[in-house]
């Protein structure tokens, strides 16, 4: 069994901006997540055997849906998952189309379904207890691409690794 999620995979120079921006965040016991796991979940699927990756990949090679631009204006703090992330005020159309396409592709699949409402974000920090108080300059994150990630379990901590990804339409 293998532990996956669709998500956004930010280039290297989001990975960048945000890892700086991460670096301002202060508090007791926060652990940030390194620059090389920094993702948009956009449906946690959770632990699938290999028979299931492969119909998930075959299926998402046939997806037609429109690249992505999230604007990342805020920083969010959710108390249940501790977690500190950036949000954004406004969902782009194009995020509800892809992520609604990808619950359909998964729909008779033995994978987990979410049933709360979507919301985009991008964890920075876990472990947190408050919301910080910072200014920063809105983060643009243009998506050409939707990846297959796994979640792998290493004594170091999670890593997240590629499996695929594929083009969104320009
Ligand atoms: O995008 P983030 O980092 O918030 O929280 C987990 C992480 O999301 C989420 O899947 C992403 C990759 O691990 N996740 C883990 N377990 C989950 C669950 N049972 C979950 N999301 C929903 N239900």
């Amino acid at each position: 069994m293998r532990r996956v999620f669709f998500a956004l995979w930010p280039d290297d120079t989001i990975r960048t901006e945000v890892s700086q921006l991460s670096e301002r965040l202060e508090q007791p016991g926060l652990r940030k997540l390194k620059s090389t796991n920094l993702h948009v979940t956009l449906a946690f699927l959770g632990n699938v055997e290999e028979d299931v990756i492969l119909t998930l990949r075959q299926r998402a090679r046939t997806l037609r849906s429109s690249s992505v631009t999230l604007q990342f204006d805020e920083i969010d703090y959710w108390s249940r998952p501790r977690i500190v992330c950036l949000t954004c005020q406004k969902q782009p159309l194009s995020l509800y189309q892809l992520v609604n396409a990808l619950n359909q592709l998964i729909r008779d699949l033995p994978v987990h379904k979410e049933s709360r409402p979507f919301r985009a974000h991008m964890t920075l920090a876990r472990k947190a207890k408050y919301r910080p108080q910072i200014c920063f300059n809105a983060i643009s994150m243009r998506a050409k691409k939707f990846a297959l990630v796994e979640s792998v379990s290493l004594a170091s901590g999670v890593e997240y690794r590629l499996i695929e990804s594929w083009e969104l339409q320009a």
